[in-house]
């Protein structure tokens, strides 16, 4: 699915965190645990070359635990980086970050360690500074664009946060990026079609997690298509609109809702394996495009000197 949310304070937000970047000691890139891949954002590595990373996976009790380990290994085979899996059900280990920038950064540091947290919208960033303070210095909520503007909180206990608004980027190439950034809550609700992404939960949970859909639909068997499925449960869920046909509408926001709060269980929509294939089918897709660009230009530029002629 291809996503048109790019406001302007996000731009703003990422020339600040360019502006911001020389006076930072570390980088704290937040990943939603769901999707660590669709959620980390290219514009971001490009800013931690040179400074240490911690990734932090946040929202881990929504996610497979499992999955969440092969990601933990994947991401650190990154030089600099280190991944650890949080959530808000266990904010000692939240705490434990401290400790952690400090010891990342203590040789070449004097005085404060400064570090930047950033990520996507809704990923959780402000409410782990809040964790962090010790009290509510950042507003949250459960949407994405509530921090609107960067934040510098001092700890007074040697460490400096900033809180900056969650970022995207002008284009999401991989289409099932764009997907599980819907579905998990990182894009507006005005700028995505819940119907098509509640047919893409629907196809990815068919495959993957059939078992779960059996027990929580209580269905002895699965149709084969997204489609049939969601008229299936549809009608179970008394979705009906008029004529007695299912409400796309209202069946697709159901299924988005129950996946967004674990409620189908602990889901997560992407393993390091399927997304290295994926970046290997866009890249093969963008070539495609660009050979396809260049003959239509060649094209193009004959009939013109034929016209000339
Ligand atoms: N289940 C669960 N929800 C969480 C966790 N961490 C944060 N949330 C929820 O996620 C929502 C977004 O949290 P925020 O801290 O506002 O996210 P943000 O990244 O600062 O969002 P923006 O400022 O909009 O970019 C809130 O409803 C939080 O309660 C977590 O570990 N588990
Ligand atoms: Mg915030």
């Amino acid at each position: 699915m291809s996503i048109n949310w790019f406001p302007g304070h996000m731009n703003k937000a990422i020339r600040e965190i360019r502006e911001t970047l020389p006076k930072v000691d570390l980088i704290i890139e937040i990943v939603d645990a769901r999707i660590p891949y669709s959620s980390s954002n290219p514009v971001i590595a490009e800013f931690h070359t040179r400074k240490p990373c911690i990734t932090l996976l946040s929202k881990s009790d929504l996610a497979d635990p499992e999955t969440t380990q092969q990601w933990i290994e994947h991401l650190e085979k990154k030089e600099n980086v280190k991944a650890i899996a949080v959530t808000t059900e266990q904010p000692d280990q939240i705490r434990q970050l401290i400790s952690i920038c400090k010891s990342m950064t203590r040789k070449d540091v004097m005085g404060n360690v400064t570090a930047l947290i950033t990520g996507i919208p809704n990923v959780g960033k402000s409410t782990i500074i809040n964790i962090l303070a010790g009290r509510t210095v950042a507003r949250t909520g459960n949407e994405p664009a509530i921090t609107k503007a960067q934040q510098r909180i001092d700890l007074h206990n040697g460490l400096v946060l900033i809180d900056s608004p969650g970022i995207l980027w002008p284009k999401i190439e991989n289409p099932d990026s764009g997907y599980r950034l819907a579905v998990t809550g990182a894009i507006k609700e005005t700028a995505i079609n819940n119907d098509e992404v509640g047919c893409y939960v629907a196809a990815f949970l068919l495959k993957h997690y059939p078992d779960m859909l059996k027990e929580r639909f209580k269905l002895e068997t699965l149709p084969e298509s997204d489609i049939e499925f969601m008229e299936i449960i549809g009608r179970q869920r008394g979705c009906l609109g008029s004529g007695g046909h299912v409400d796309f509408h209202r069946i697709a926001t159901i299924l988005i809702n129950e996946y967004r709060t674990a409620t189908l269980g602990r889901i997560t929509l992407e393993t390091p394996e399927m997304t290295m294939l994926e970046e290997i089918e866009v890249a093969r897709l963008q070539e495609q495009k660009a050979i396809e660009k260049a003959a239509s230009e060649r094209k193009r530029k004959m009939a013109y000197k034929l016209r000339g002629k």
